[in-house]
This record gives structure tokens, sequence and C-alpha cells, in this order.
């Protein structure tokens, strides 16, 4: 959907590719035409190279967009779409292939001159070596799967009796997961925050970036909100990281949109490198918001050969964006996927508010695919006016017929930590703690008793002060005014602990 609407803007016809399952999705209905590819698992469809270079040979398509999951990165299909005469909207295969294996994207950033994660830039040996080399770095250390992200095959060591184990379990699981058992050993960064870079780079060598992204808030190791800025940033930390991004992409003669990953120790405000991804990512709209700058146009220009639309110093950023994944999933059951057939709709609007969504209110989610239908995103001038954007957005937002994750984000955008910004890897499992130990959700907490008792003695004090007052106007606005600045005054504080929608009306 969000390609499609690039290709408009540009004048582009747009195709689309669809499996079986698919034949009634909204990207087929907006796209000017679109191709069956296969049946519904993704291995017959969305992930069928054949196939797609087909489609694109039937309809005379010119370049393929690989959006952002199935084969966004990789190198082999980017291969196969240049050897069919098409153009990939994307970086060149090789640069892929060097971010691809984990421990060539490490000795990438050290040659670039970025500092990484300590520890090694090869692939362990031996379990000898992981032993040598966690005792010279000093636990706890992280094992991880050379051809892994996204944490699988990633185990933390606390100790020195617990290395063998996890060693054995971590190679075990890469080889499953990935063909490949090698691993890497890094020194572990407690309680890190995970703050990535938008880097853009043109075919006529400008490299640019677009400031980070806070992407600290994840459950399993899957994004959950997203925001640009980074509650911690500011102007230095953004030229720092921005700046080592750009290194890295030039390093690997980088085009197209990229992301650098970093960890950021909390402490120290130190950064390390940690991955480079070679696509466009789910949560660009935040940085879309802030920037003005439409990227997925500006994929597509530049990989036509047009040199990039702006300079860095043209780069503004203006306010704040958080941005909600929306999934198909019930967080009341361990988020399980909860597919089916939507019965109804209300997407929310208004200031601020984008719905990036692909789904309407016939939609069927099915069991095949990743099960998010939309990415909610919410813009103010700071980031106070952007959570109270998103509550609203939130609150309006409903969907019928399937279980979503929506009343989860009600929950967290009043949490007080999420609303202080502090955040870090660790905040989902932590803010689930607090639900679970939160009282009833029906019954008062102790403050907010005492909160209602407040407001009930000042509507009782504003009552009596107006049938003091002799101007009726004057009274009715007087009322106003005083309910008005004690609901703004007591509403973040009356919905700490499990607000529930709803609640804010009562
Ligand atoms: C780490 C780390 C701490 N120290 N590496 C998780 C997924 C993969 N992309 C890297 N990950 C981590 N690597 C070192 N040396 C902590 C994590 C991590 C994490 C990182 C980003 C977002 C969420 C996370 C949740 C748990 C652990």
């Amino acid at each position: 959907m969000r390609i499609i609407r690039a290709c408009r803007d540009l004048n582009i016809s747009p195709v689309a590719v669809y499996s079986e399952v698919d034949a009634a999705a909204l990207h087929v209905k907006l796209a000017d035409e679109a191709v069956c590819i296969g049946p519904a698992p993704s291995t017959q469809s969305y992930l069928n190279i054949a196939a797609i270079i087909a489609a694109a040979a039937q309809t005379n398509a010119e370049a393929i967009h690989p959006g952002y999951g199935f084969l966004a990165e990789n190198a082999e299909f980017a291969r196969a779409v240049g050897a069919a005469g098409l153009v990939f909207i994307g970086p060149d295969p090789t640069a892929m292939e060097v971010m691809g294996s984990k421990t060539s994207a490490r000795q990438a950033a050290v040659a670039a001159g970025v500092e990484v994660v300590p520890g090694t830039v090869a692939a362990l040996t031996s379990f000898a070596e992981a032993s040598a080399t966690a005792e010279k770095f000093g636990y706890p250390v992280m094992l991880k799967a050379s051809a892994g992200g996204g944490g699988k095959g990633m185990r933390l060591v606390a100790s020195p009796a617990e290395l063998r184990s996890a060693f054995d379990n971590a190679r075990s699981e890469a080889e499953s997961a990935f063909g490949d058992s090698a691993l890497y050993l890094e020194k572990a960064i407690e309680r890190p925050r995970h703050i990535e870079i938008q880097v853009f780079a043109d075919k006529h060598g400008d490299v640019v970036h677009l400031g980070e992204r806070e992407c600290s808030i994840q459950r399993r190791h899957q994004k959950v909100v997203e925001e640009c800025p980074s509650p911690i940033n500011d102007q230095s930390l953004r030229e720092r990281m921005g700046t080592a991004a750009v290194k890295i992409a030039r390093a690997v003669n980088y085009t197209g949109a990229g992301t650098v990953e970093f960890l950021l120790a909390d402490a120290t405000r130190e950064f390390y490198f940690l991955e480079m991804n070679t696509r466009l990512q789910v949560e660009h709209p935040v940085t879309e918001l802030v920037t003005g700058i439409d990227l997925v146009r500006e994929q597509i220009t530049v990989a036509a050969g047009a040199a990039l639309s702006f300079k860095q110093e043209d780069v503004k950023w203006s306010g704040h964006a958080i941005e909600c994944r929306v999934y198909a999933e019930d967080p009341e059951n361990n988020f399980f996927p909860s597919p089916g057939r939507i019965t109804s709709l209300q997407t929310p609007a208004g200031p601020g508010v984008r719905d990036d969504s692909g789904v309407d209110e016939t939609s069927e989610v099915s069991i095949y695919y990743d099960p998010m239908i939309s990415k909610l995103a919410a813009w103010g001038r700071d980031r106070s006016e952007a959570i109270d954007r998103l509550r609203r957005a939130l609150d309006e937002y409903h969907v019928g017929g399937i279980k979503t994750t929506l009343p989860f984000f009600r929950k967290i955008v009043c949490d007080q930590e999420f609303i202080k910004g502090n955040l870090d890897t660790g905040f989902i499992t932590r803010f689930q703690g607090r639900l679970k130990s939160a009282p009833d959700p029906d019954e008062p907490s102790l403050s907010q008793q005492r909160d209602i008792v407040l407001i009930a003695a000042a509507i009782h004090y504003a009552q009596a002060q107006t049938y003091k007052s002799s101007n009726s106007n004057g009274q009715m606005q007087n009322r106003w005014k005083l309910s008005g600045r004690e609901a703004s005054l007591n509403a973040r504080e009356a919905l700490d602990g499990a607000p529930r929608r709803g609640d804010k009306r009562k």
C-alpha cells in the first residue's frame, strides 16, 4: 500500500503481486494491475523468485520494490532482478551480503572506524576460544549467530559455569535456523537502548542520514513502539551517531535507504554498531513525519539514477512522532495470533494522525503471514502532544471480528515510565510486570480514590461559587474552566496503574 502510494505520486503505474489467499487483499485492489504468483505458503509465492520475475516480465515492469520482509534483504533475489534487466529498488547485492553476515558487518564497521560492541570480529573456532574471549572481555557476555540477527541463536551468558551449555545450544539453534552454526561473542551491554539511524545514499556518491529512531520497546525481538526523535536524543548524540552511520554506509558503497542499528549504554551514553538493515523498515513513517521526506519516493527516484532530492544540511527535524504496530494478536492470551474476518473497522484520523493500514472492513487476516494489520503513528510539536494525539487515535480505533493489540497500546500510552521516556530493551518485561501487579482496574487505587475525593470537593466548591455569582454566562465558564483544569491536572495520575478503554470517560 505504501509503495503503491509513492508510485502514484510519481506517476508510475504500480503492479501488485499476490498469493492465492490474498486475491481480495487491499494492495491488489489499489494497484493498476495484479499478478498471482502462487499458493498461500510464502515459499511458493512471496519467496518465489522466478514467479516474481515472471510477473514483472509479463506486465512489462521496469523495476521491483521488495518491500520490508520476504526477499527484501535477499542478495540472490537482487541479483536475479538485475540479471532479468530490471532495476532492484534497493542497494547493491554485495552490500546486502556484507551486512547479511553479522561478523563481516562488524569487520566493515571496524574498518570504517566505528565502535562495535567489544568482542570477536571473526567467528569463534572452538569452545576453548569462546571461553578465553569471554574471560578477556569479562562476563556477562552475549553469544550470537554469525548468520543471525533478530535475536535467533543469541544467548546471554552470566558466568563461566553457563558458557558450555549456552555455547552448545546457540550453535544448534543457529544451525537449524540458518544452516550455519558459526557463533561470535560480545560483551553484554546491560539495559541497552536500541537506537537506529536512517541513512540514504544515491548513485552519485552522496550519503546522508535522517536522524535516529528509538526502537527499545520490543517484545521477543519484535518492535512494538517506535519513535523519532529518541526521548534521550540531543543534537550532539544525533550528529555523532549519524556520522558513524554514514561512514558505515560509505564503507560498503551503499545506495538507497538503509538503517544502521546501535546499542546505546544508558549509563555512559556510549554507542556501538550492532547491525545494518539493507532495506526500508516498517517504522520509517516516524522519520517521514519528523523530516517531511517521502522515503519510498526517494528510494524509487534514487534507484532510477536521480540524485538525492535534498542535501544533509536540508534535513530538518520538526516535532515528535510515535508509531504503534497494530497486530491481529490477542494481548490477553500471550499475543497469540488472532486470524479471521474483520467485521467492522473504524480508523482514526484528525490532526497529527497517520494510519498506514493494510486492511479494510471486509479483509480477512490469514494464518499465513505476519499478522500486522496497520501502523498507527501520531505526530505532535513535542513528545507530550504526540502522546496525547496517539491516545486519542487509539481510543478512536475500532477493529471488529478479530483481537488486536490496540488495548495493549492504550495501556502503554498511559504508563508513567513510557510517558517519562524511560525506555530500554527491558521495558516491555517490566511493563507487563506492572500490569500484573496492578490492582483490578475496576477498583480505584488509593491514589485514585484520593483524586476522586479531591475532584468531588473541587466540583462542590465550584458549584457553591457559581450560586454566589450573578452572571449566568460567567457561571458556566467558571465551572467549565475549573473542571477542565482539574481533569488535565489529574488525568495522567488518575490513569496510573492499569487504565482501560473508557476509563477516561468515567
Ligand atoms: C545485545 C544486547 C546486549 N549486549 N548485544 C537482540 C537482538 C539483536 N539484534 C541484538 N540484541 C541484543 N544484543 C550485546 N552485546 C541486547 C540485545 C537485546 C535487544 C536489543 C535490541 C532490542 C531489544 C533487545 C532485547 C533483548 C536483548
